[in-house]
C-alpha cells in the first residue's frame, strides 16, 4: 500500500462483548469509571436491544468495507485503502494511524461517518488522527463535514418518503417528520460551533427534497453529566406535540448513519413507548447503513479532499 493514499475512516466504536462495556465506558467518561448504577444502566441497555447485542461493529466494518468497493470503482482499485480507526474501542484512531505507517502509507485523509461537523465531536476524532499522523510523518488531510452532499440528501429523502408512506401515505398529511440528532453540552453555543447550524441545514434539505412542510428539529441521548446539555430533548418535543394534537411522527436521525444503541434504544424503545403512552404513532426511518448513495458521498468527499478541493 506504499503508494495508495490511505483513508482513515472514523466511527464512535462499541464494545466487544459484555465484559468490554466498562471499559468502553471509562474511555467515554475520558478515564472516570462509571458508577455501579451507571454500569448497570448502561448494560441493560444494551440487553434490551435487537440485532445483535453490538450491531455498531458490524455496521461499521460493512460500511468500511462498502467505502472500499466504491473508492476502488471511482479511483481505480488500490488508488485508496481504508483504515478503521475508532473513537472510544479499539481498533482506535491511534491504531488506524499507526497500521498506515506500517504499510509505508505517505499521504493520508480521514473522514468520519457521522456529516456535521462540531469542535466537540469530530474535532476530536480529527486531532487525535492528525497528532498521531505527525508522528509517523503521513500527510494527513482532515474532511469536515459534507452535511450537505447531494446524494447524502437523496439518500435521506428516499427514507423520508418511505417513512411517510408507512405512516399512511400521502393522506397523512399530518404526520411530522421529527429531524433528531445527538445532543451535546450546551457549552458548544459558546464557542460558535457550527453543529447546530449545520443539522439544521440537513434537515431543511431533506425536509425539501421530500416535499415535507410539516417538520421540525430536536436533540436526543444527552449525557447525564451535571451540566445543561442542548435541548429540547426528543421526550419533551413528543410531550409538546402529544399537547397540540400531533397523532403520527417520523423519527429522522441526521447525525447517526447506522443501527446503534443511540437509534435501537433511544429512539426505537424509549422515544416510541414514551409517544405511544401520549396518542402518537413514532416510526423511524431506516438507517444509512452501506447505503449505495452514502457511500458515494463519502468517496467523492474524500476524493475531491485529496485534490485540495475540500
Ligand atoms: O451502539 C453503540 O455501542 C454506541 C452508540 C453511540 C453512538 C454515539 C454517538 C455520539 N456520541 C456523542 C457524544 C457523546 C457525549 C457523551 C456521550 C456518551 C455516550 C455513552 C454511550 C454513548 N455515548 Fe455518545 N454515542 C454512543 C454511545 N456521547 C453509551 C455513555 C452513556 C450515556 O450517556 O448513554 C458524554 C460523555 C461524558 O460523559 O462526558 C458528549 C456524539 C455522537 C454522534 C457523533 C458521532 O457518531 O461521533 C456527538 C453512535
Amino acid at each position: 500500500a506504499g503508494k495508495s493514499i490511505g483513508v482513515l475512516v472514523m466511527s464512535y466504536g462499541t464494545p466487544e462483548s459484555l465484559e468490554g462495556i466498562e471499559a468502553y465506558y471509562t474511555h467515554i467518561r475520558r478515564g472516570n469509571p462509571p458508577s455501579a448504577e451507571q454500569l448497570e444502566d448502561l448494560t441493560s441497555r444494551y440487553h434490551s436491544i435487537v440485532g445483535g447485542v453490538f450491531p455498531l461493529r458490524e455496521n461499521t466494518n460493512n460500511q468500511v468495507a462498502a467505502l472500499q468497493r466504491t473508492l476502488d470503482e471511482l479511483a481505480g482499485a488500490g488508488t485508496y485503502v481504508c483504515y478503521q480507526g475508532l473513537k472510544h474501542a479499539a481498533p482506535y484512531i491511534e491504531d488506524g494511524v499507526a497500521a498506515m505507517a506500517a504499510d509505508g502509507v505517505k499521504e493520508a485523509v480521514g473522514i468520519v461517518l457521522t456529516p456535521q461537523y462540531s469542535a466537540m465531536s469530530v474535532g476530536g476524532y480529527m486531532k487525535r488522527a492528525q497528532e498521531e499522523a505527525e508522528k509517523h510523518g503521513i500527510a494527513f488531510k482532515a474532511v469536515r463535514e459534507y452535511h450537505l452532499h447531494p446524494e447524502l440528501i437523496d439518500a435521506l429523502k428516499i427514507r423520508v418518503t418511505d417513512g411517510l408512506e408507512r405512516l399512511g401515505g400521502a393522506g397523512s398529511s399530518d404526520a411530522l417528520v421529527l429531524f433528531s440528532a445527538h445532543s451535546l453540552p450546551a457549552k458548544v453555543l459558546e464557542m460558535n460551533d457550527p453543529y447546530a447550524d449545520q443539522l439544521l441545514a440537513t434537515s431543511a434539505a431533506v425536509a425539501q427534497a421530500a416535499g415535507a412542510e410539516n417538520w421540525q428539529f430536536t436533540w436526543q441521548s444527552a449525557g447525564q453529566t451535571g451540566q445543561p446539555w442542548l435541548g429540547p430533548d426528543i421526550l419533551e418535543t413528543l410531550e409538546k406535540l402529544a399537547a397540540e394534537g400531533v397523532k403520527s411522527v417520523l423519527v429522522t436521525p441526521v447525525g447517526f448513519v447506522s443501527d446503534h444503541l443511540e437509534v435501537l434504544y433511544d429512539i426505537d424503545i424509549e422515544a416510541k413507548k414514551f409517544a405511544e403512552e401520549r396518542g402518537i404513532r413514532l416510526e423511524r426511518i431506516r438507517m444509512l447503513n452501506d447505503d449505495p448513495q452514502y457511500m458515494a458521498a463519502l468517496a467523492e468527499t474524500v476524493i475531491e479532499a485529496v485534490r485540495g478541493r475540500n
